[in-house]
């Protein structure tokens, strides 16, 4: 088959992309490895910026995100058993955050895409990129047991950390900075009305810990554990009463219980690949960027990504200009070097240390947790990373 845009990968990002193509006027396929039910019910990540929101909107998707999405104007932060609260919005102008899960996106995209009629493979295998470096590349794969081809301009590489996109860029082109850290999450979800209407990130000798939601009767909750933490070692029992005394606090608020639907361990890293595009081949989201999910800004950054390299394939495509799309990794490096430092930043600040360093260490963090929660000027700057940056015009 032949098209414009060959899109790899159906997350956020990939779905996303064929989207705001598909309203410039421009041709895609889409192909994704997991079937349509594992894109839909994969929970990931909940918090929305305001230019993630602003997008979805504009490109007439938010119709049930305006109606079943969370806004919240600020979050907490949780040490020594006493809640601060960061308000957004007054110290950023107004901008808000909103929760809806990834998942609620990825199935508002799969339903517009289907109902436009967009080229998408759930379940291929075998995929493979050629000639990304010529003026015709091509995607392999295999769909129902018969082998396909597309025949393209361009190639999104929007299949993740894991996906194969990243490695058709030869290895004398390709940078890599990464840093992997000595813990992960272990994340629940639970049939418990949320018992606070904003986040809070917790900060206890013990280990970090997140409340955060998904909708008026679902609470999300995370751990801090060991990267090679053993599930079976977590009864339902022992993860409450560890949420327990993480958020322990002075004014009694602590998180509500109900039934554990959903139970997982996300490992931390901060990784950037540099360049972002090769030859006709342009990687978007995790495929060129991974971020650990303190600052909630994985999927934020994938939506940025896309809309830069849909803007540039629509002045390529509409007036033969290719200065955008040759300038796409240097745009969007600015903003993923933000964001991963933003994060770091935040996954430093809350996530005790356990390490030789400990004492030192912990008690740098608790005198920056004081100075953010009573500088204004240490709180706008948290603000504004958090609430993401404002897109160039
Ligand atoms: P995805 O979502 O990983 O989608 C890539 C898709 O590509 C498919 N694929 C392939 N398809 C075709 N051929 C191949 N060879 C393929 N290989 C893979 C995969 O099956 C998949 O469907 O990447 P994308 O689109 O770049 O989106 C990125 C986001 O998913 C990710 O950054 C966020 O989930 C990160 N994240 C958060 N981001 C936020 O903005 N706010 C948050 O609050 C937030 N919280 C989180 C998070 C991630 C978490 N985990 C589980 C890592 C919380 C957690 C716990
Ligand atoms: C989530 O709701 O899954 C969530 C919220 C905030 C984060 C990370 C994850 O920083």
């Amino acid at each position: 088959m032949r098209t414009q845009v060959a899109i790899v990968g159906a997350g956020p990002a990939g779905l996303l992309l064929s989207h705001l193509l598909r309203l410039q006027g421009i041709d895609s396929v889409l192909i994704e490895t997991r079937s349509r039910e594992h894109c839909e019910n994969r929970i990931r990540a909940g918090v929305l910026e305001q230019g993630t929101v602003d997008t979805l909107n504009e490109a007439g998707l938010g119709e049930r995100m305006k109606r079943e999405g969370l806004v919240h104007h600020g979050i907490e932060l949780l040490f020594d058993g006493q809640r601060h609260r960061i308000d957004l919005a007054s110290l950023t102008g107004g901008r808000a955050i909103t929760v809806y899960g990834q998942h609620e996106v990825v199935c508002d995209l799969i339903a517009a895409a289907s109902m436009n009629g967009q080229k998408l493979y759930f379940d291929v295998g075998d995929v493979s990129l050629h000639d990304v470096a010529s003026g015709s590349p091509q995607v392999h794969f295999t769909h129902g047991g018969t082998a396909q081809r597309i025949e393209c301009d361009y190639v999104a590489g929007c299949d993740g950390f894991h996906g194969i996109s990243r490695t058709a860029i030869p290895a004398d082109v390709l940078r890599t900075y990464e840093r992997v850290y000595p813990y992960a999450w272990l994340g629940i979800l639970a049939d418990a009305p949320p018992t606070l209407d904003e986040l809070v990130y917790a900060h206890h000798e013990r280990g970090f810990a997140l409340f955060s939601m998904r909708s008026p009767t679902v609470t999300r909750l995370y751990l801090q554990c060991r990267p090679d933490e053993d599930l079976a070692q977590w009864s339902d029992e022992r993860v409450w009463s560890e949420l327990h005394t993480r958020f322990a606090c002075e004014d009694g608020w602590t998180p509500g219980e109900g039934p554990i639907t959903q139970k997982s361990v996300t490992p931390m890293r901060s990784f950037v690949t540099e360049p972002m595009q090769y030859g006709r081949l342009f990687l978007a989201g995790d495929a060129a960027h991974i971020v650990p999910p303190t600052g909630a800004k994985g999927m934020n950054l994938a939506v940025a990504d896309v809309r830069v390299l849909a803007k540039a394939f629509a002045e390529c495509y509409q007036h033969g200009r290719h200065d955008l799309l040759d300038a796409y990794s240097s745009t969007c490096l600015g903003r993923v070097w933000r964001a991963e430092h933003f994060s770091y930043f935040m996954t430093n600040l809350l996530h005790p240390s356990f390490d030789d360093d400990a004492p030192f260490a912990n008690r740098l963090k608790m005198s920056e947790l004081k100075y953010v929660t009573t500088s204004e000027a240490a709180a706008r700057s948290l603000a504004e990373n958090y609430v993401g940056l404002p897109f160039a015009a």
